[in-house]
């Protein structure tokens, strides 16, 4: 039994997305939680067994899964039919797998940081900046209309997931990008998903 922790609006809305692009929703029972919310709503739900109480959380067959950079690829390699990952023996594995550990490392630190005003020249040094983020994702994407060239994979739907939140950079290379991403049968089934349970 596969279940994903769920909090609709959050960091877990693109797992919801993966889930339909990987045409694994019927597999994969989703649960709603609540989570303490920036703005004092919402609470730590007590059915929710993340450690520390976040989303998205995976469990399958009683093991957990947290951090989206796992989640993603544990799960596009549980359903490879979808061809939203990349296997191990692709020339591209290793970019793939690159992409997926450098938003976690610096994409996610950096967009957040920013966001609540932190600016601090250790973090550039220690991160780099979003300018930098900006120059890598545009490098990327002179390539193809994704990161890793004509194909829409996983590394897309986490890497464009944050100006999915905070707008786009105004960057158009990127900007192009995003509306691509969020224009994926992934990304418009879960918007109307947290919709409706927002609506209930
Ligand atoms: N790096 C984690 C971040 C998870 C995370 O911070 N999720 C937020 C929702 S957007 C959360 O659950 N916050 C509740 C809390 O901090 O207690 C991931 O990408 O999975």
């Amino acid at each position: 039994m596969i279940t994903l922790f769920h909090s609709p609006c959050s960091r877990s809305t693109r797992i919801v997305a993966l889930l339909k692009e990987l045409d694994a929703l019927a597999a994969v029972e989703i649960e709603v939680v609540t989570i303490p919310r920036m703005d004092g709503t919402g609470g730590r739900d007590p059915r929710n067994p993340h450690p520390d109480g976040k989303v998205p959380l995976l469990v399958h067959d009683g093991a957990q899964v947290w951090e989206s950079s796992a989640i993603i690829p544990y799960l596009t390699e549980l359903f490879p039919q979808a061809g939203l990952g990349i296997p191990v023996g692709s020339p591209q594995r290793g970019s793939y797998l690159s992409w997926l550990a450098w938003y976690a490392g610096v994409v996610e630190p950096v967009l957040t940081l920013k966001a609540v005003g932190v600016d601090h020249p250790a973090v550039a040094r220690t991160f780099r900046t979003e300018a930098e983020i900006q120059a890598r994702l545009s490098q990327a994407l002179t390539d193809g209309p994704y990161l890793l060239g004509e194909r829409f994979t996983a590394a897309d739907l986490l890497l464009h997931s944050p100006y999915a939140w905070f707008g786009k950079p105004g960057v158009p290379v990127i900007d192009a990008w995003v509306e691509r991403c969020m224009d994926r049968p992934g990304a418009r089934f879960a918007a109307e998903f947290d919709a409706r349970q927002l609506a209930d």
